[in-house]
């Protein structure tokens, strides 16, 4: 199955409660949670951490820890995802219990082909379209370049960066394995609605 990858974002909530949000984009079709927290005390990451694992075993659901083995560690979270200024791959790979998750963000064509060498699990084309998410990106991959990317890569591939229902087909045709979304996902009135429009347009695409 396609996966619809939640990444979390602690200023798009507007008052809600983290865990509750995200369990209703997991009714709606999110299989993937990325706990990504760019404020958050040592202990608030933790304490967060530890409660989205328990919600989101109850569904089966992973949980991947933005750039932080302690927490992953310390929260039984399933994997880690690194940026190319985190941790080093290698260094989070040894540091986790065997069949642990690890994702990396790729930004340029050479980083993609040395994941290729890296003991990761997926790599994450870092944005696929301009957003103002974040803002401090180097690269606009687009389709092209994310047809690119799944022509040299031998891993999985996750699409991020404004990805949204309008353009999500175009961006599965083009190789992706995966949707990461945040905005698309947080900011609607009803994140279970459009976990749901996600992923009847992932359904569409098949295995
Ligand atoms: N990494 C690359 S783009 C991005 C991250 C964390 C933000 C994606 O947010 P949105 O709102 O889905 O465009
Ligand atoms: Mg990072």
């Amino acid at each position: 199955m396609k996966e619809l990858y939640l990444v979390t974002d602690e200023g798009m909530l507007h008052g809600r409660d983290l865990i509750q949000v995200v369990e209703e984009t997991v009714i709606g079709g999110v299989n993937m949670v990325q706990l990504r927290e760019k404020k958050a005390s040592p202990r608030d990451f933790v304490e967060k951490a530890i409660a989205l694992k328990q919600m989101l075993t109850r569904y089966g659901v992973p949980l991947i820890i933005n750039d932080n083995v302690d927490v992953a560690l310390a929260s039984g979270a399933d994997g880690v995802h690194v940026g190319q200024s985190d941790t080093p791959v290698l260094d989070v790979r040894q540091r986790l219990p065997l069949g642990a998750i690890v994702g990396l963000s790729v930004e340029s064509r050479a980083q993609v082909v040395e994941a290729n060498w890296l003991p990761v699990d997926y790599i994450a084309a870092s944005p696929v379209f301009a957003t103002p998410t974040k803002t401090d990106t180097v690269i606009e991959w687009g389709i092209d370049g994310l047809a690119w990317i799944r022509s040299v890569s031998r891993h999985k591939l996750v699409a991020i960066g404004g990805v949204k229902p309008e353009n999500a087909g175009e961006i599965l045709r083009a190789g992706a394995d995966s949707l990461a979304v945040i905005s698309g996902l947080l900011l609607p009135d009803s994140p279970r609605e459009a976990a749901a429009e996600f992923r009847t347009i992932l359904d569409r695409y098949g295995d």
